[in-house]
C-alpha cells in the first residue's frame, strides 16, 4: 500500500518509522511519503493560513496551497482514496480500517492545523475521518492512528500467527481475554490453572468466557444486544 501524507509538520509522522509500521515500510509492504505543505507555497513567508472571513479567533488554512498539493500528489500517485482528518469526520472504527486496507492500494491523508481548513477544501476529499470525540491541535495524530490501524491489516505485515484472521474473535467485537506468560507465580499471583492444563478445548472455552465477561463489564456498548433493544443514545458533537 502506498500512503501519501500532506502536513506542515512532516516530523510528526516520524513515529511510523518505528516498530511494526516501520517494519512494514522497510519490507516494502507500505510505501510512506510525507510531504510538507509549504512546498506548494510561492510567497517568501510560505504562508498556509489567513484570518477568517466574518471575524473570530485564530486562523484558517488557505485553499491555494492545499489544492495545489492535493492535485499534485493526485497527478503523481493517483491515490485510491483522499482523506481529510477532521473532528467532523466519520469516526474511525476497526470496520473503517478494514475497509481502507481492503479497498485502497493507495491513500492520501491531509492533516489540517489552526482552526481548520477553508470549507472549499472539503471538495478535494473522498472521505473525512475523526479518531474520536476530543479536539487535537491538528490532524497529524489522527493520520498516525489511521495509518497504524490500516497498515497492520495490509497482507504480510502481521505474521501468520498474529494475523487478524487467525484470531478467534475479530479485533473489534470483543475485548481481549487475559494473557499471561512466565513465571507461573509472580509475587503470590498465580496463572489461572486452566492455562497450564494442556487442555486446549478448556483453554479456548475459558478465554471466550473471559472475553465476554470483560466486554460486558467494561464495554457494555460492544456487547451483543437482543434484536429491538435500543443502543446507547448518540451524543451530540461540539466541534
Ligand atoms: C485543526 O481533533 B482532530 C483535528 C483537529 C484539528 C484539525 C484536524 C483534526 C485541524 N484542528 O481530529
Amino acid at each position: 500500500m502506498r500512503i501519501d501524507v500532506i502536513t506542515i509538520f512532516p516530523g510528526y509522522l516520524a513515529p511510523l518509522r518505528e516498530a511494526l509500521p516501520g517494519k512494514a515500510i522497510s519490507a516494502g509492504l507500505v510505501d510512506l511519503a510525507v510531504h510538507d505543505l509549504r512546498t506548494w507555497t510561492h510567497d517568501v513567508h510560505q504562508s498556509v493560513d489567513d484570518a477568517p472571513y466574518g471575524g473570530g479567533p485564530g486562523m484558517v488554512m488557505r485553499c491555494e496551497p492545499i489544492y495545489a498539493a492535493v492535485e499534485d500528489v493526485t497527478a503523481r500517485f493517483a491515490p485510491a482514496r483522499r482523506i481529510l482528518l477532521t473532528p467532523q469526520g466519520t469516526p474511525l472504527t476497526q470496520a473503517v480500517a478494514r475497509r481502507l486496507a481492503d479497498e485502497c492500494p493507495s491513500m492520501l491523508l491531509f492533516c489540517g492545523r489552526y482552526e481548520g481548513v477553508d470549507e472549499r477544501v472539503r471538495a478535494l476529499f473522498d472521505e473525512e475521518l475523526s479518531i474520536g470525540d476530543y479536539v487535537l491541535t491538528g490532524g497529524e495524530l489522527g493520520a498516525l492512528v489511521v495509518i497504524d490501524a490500516v497498515a497492520r491489516l495490509v497482507p504480510g505485515v502481521l505474521g501468520s500467527a498474529e494475523s487478524p484472521a487467525a484470531e478467534s474473535f475479530s479485533d473489534a467485537d470483543l475485548l481481549e481475554y487475559p494473557q499471561y506468560t512466565r513465571p507461573a507465580e509472580f509475587r503470590g499471583l498465580a496463572v489461572p490453572p486452566v492455562l497450564t492444563s494442556g487442555n486446549h478445548g478448556e483453554i479456548a472455552r475459558w478465554r471466550g468466557e473471559q472475553a465476554r465477561l470483560r466486554t460486558g463489564a467494561r464495554r457494555p456498548d460492544l456487547a451483543p444486544r437482543p434484536p429491538g433493544e435500543a443502543s446507547a443514545s448518540p451524543r451530540r458533537r461540539r466541534d
